[in-house]
């Protein structure tokens, strides 16, 4: 199977675009309405760096919903059911969001930015969308746009010399999830220490487009000392660290409880916000599945799984895998994905259907996230 993906107006470019197809991007999904890359051609190679070194990848698809206004931050107190306490400049928080059926709709990362305004750095969902409505049905003082953000994220265990190279020592002092806003040769940006592995990290949230190629070189100038190439956001290494991602493992039913995010619900909350009501409901009849690990026998699977996969307990269907590929750390294949929850307790026996000639494969239920060998 070899075909291509259509370059056109209608998907919207990252400012790295052209930096990333001259370091030999080799495939893009779509994502909030933009390409983004995920691979170079080299899984192995780009594994590697993320464990061992460094590499740089174009997040620019994690856009920014700004909300701004003096009741920006009531809104963003009803979007999330987590109790967020004081919000500080500078301090971003992880603020998972439900529909009014309890539905997860986003992941993403809360950023107050002043006493007026926060940015919610989204996955790959319409938020501002749904947030304009809401702010608009309760009269809420608060205007709501896309910024020209784009972040750059530098990830792997030598990410913190690449950054602090380019940036200063300051950055090590710097908090998961902290920001500052600096800029590096006049290239307005924030510095945040975060990113989408378990490896370590910072992100460059660059708020001039026109400047991502020089922005790019700069990045991969300082990183020639730890040998940084090109990423992306890693298949495998999410898996292995049990990092949700928004649409591959949700569904139009799936729960916070279920998906793992249940820590960061608050029912206790004496205000209310979007879902309260479902949640409540929801916990108090108990989850109905689980997101767990698979730890699946065989030979490596040769390539990500392109369906959620069914898994069946005999003949009966009992969840799915919604991605899969073999580890070099836990030395097997390895998958996550959503199961009923008499079925979720680690060491249980399933079967996962493939539709490829893998067959059917025998898996053996993991927590998360997996034990490295
Ligand atoms: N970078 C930025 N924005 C993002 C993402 C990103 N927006 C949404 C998307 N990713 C998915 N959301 C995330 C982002 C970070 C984390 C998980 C999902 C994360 N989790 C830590 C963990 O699970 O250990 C910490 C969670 C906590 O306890 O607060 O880092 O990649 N800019």
């Amino acid at each position: 199977m070899s075909f291509g993906i259509a370059i056109g107006a209608r998907v919207r470019k990252s400012p790295y675009f052209d930096k990333t197809i001259e370091d030999g991007v080799s495939a893009f999904s779509v994502y909030n309405h933009m390409y983004m890359p995920t691979s170079y051609g080299d899984a192995a190679a780009e594994y590697d760096r993320l464990i061992n070194g460094v590499a740089m990848w174009d997040v620019a698809v994690e856009r920014q919903v700004s909300l701004k206004g003096s009741d920006a931050e009531k809104l963003a107190r009803y979007l999330t059911p987590r109790e967020l306490g004081a919000l500080n400049i500078g301090q971003g928080r992880y603020v998972p969001l439900c529909d009014h059926r309890g539905t997860l709709i986003n992941d993403p990362v809360l950023l107050p930015l002043s006493e007026d305004e926060c940015w919610l750095s989204i996955a790959d969902s319409d938020v501002m969308l749904f947030a304009r409505a809401i702010a608009a049905e309760r009269g809420y003082n608060v205007s709501i746009h896309e910024p020209d953000v784009s972040p750059l994220a530098i990830q792997g265990p030598k990410a913190v010399e690449v950054v602090a190279d380019l940036f200063g020592d300051w950055i090590r002092g710097l908090k998961y999830f902290g920001y500052r806003e600096t800029t590096l040769n006049g290239i307005p940006l924030h510095v945040a220490r975060s990113g989408w592995s378990k490896q370590g990290g910072y992100e460059l949230y660059l708020t001039d487009g026109s400047r991502g190629g020089e922005l790019w070189d700069l990045v991969k100038e300082a990183g020639k000392p730890y040998d940084i190439g090109p990423g992306t956001p890693n298949y495998i290494e999410r898996l292995e660290s049990g990092l949700v991602s928004y649409g591959a493992d949700t569904d139009d039913f799936t729960n916070p409880y279920e998906i793992g995010l249940g820590k960061f619900v608050s029912l206790s909350r004496e205000d209310d916000f979007i879902g309260k009501k479902a949640l409540t409901q929801i916990h108090a009849d108990g989850i109905k599945r689980q997101f767990v690990g698979y730890k699946i026998e065989g030979e490596p699977l040769s390539a990500g799984n392109q369906h959620k996969l069914p898994v069946k307990n005999n003949e009966s269907h009992v969840g799915f895998v919604s991605a899969s590929g073999w580890s070099p750390r836990v030395k097997s294949n390895i998958g996550v994905g959503l199961i009923e929850a008499a079925f979720s307790e680690p060491g249980t026996k399933v079967t996962i259907q493939t539709d490829t000639s893998d067959g059917d494969l025998t898996a053996t239920i993991s927590k998360l996230p997996f034990d490295i060998a």
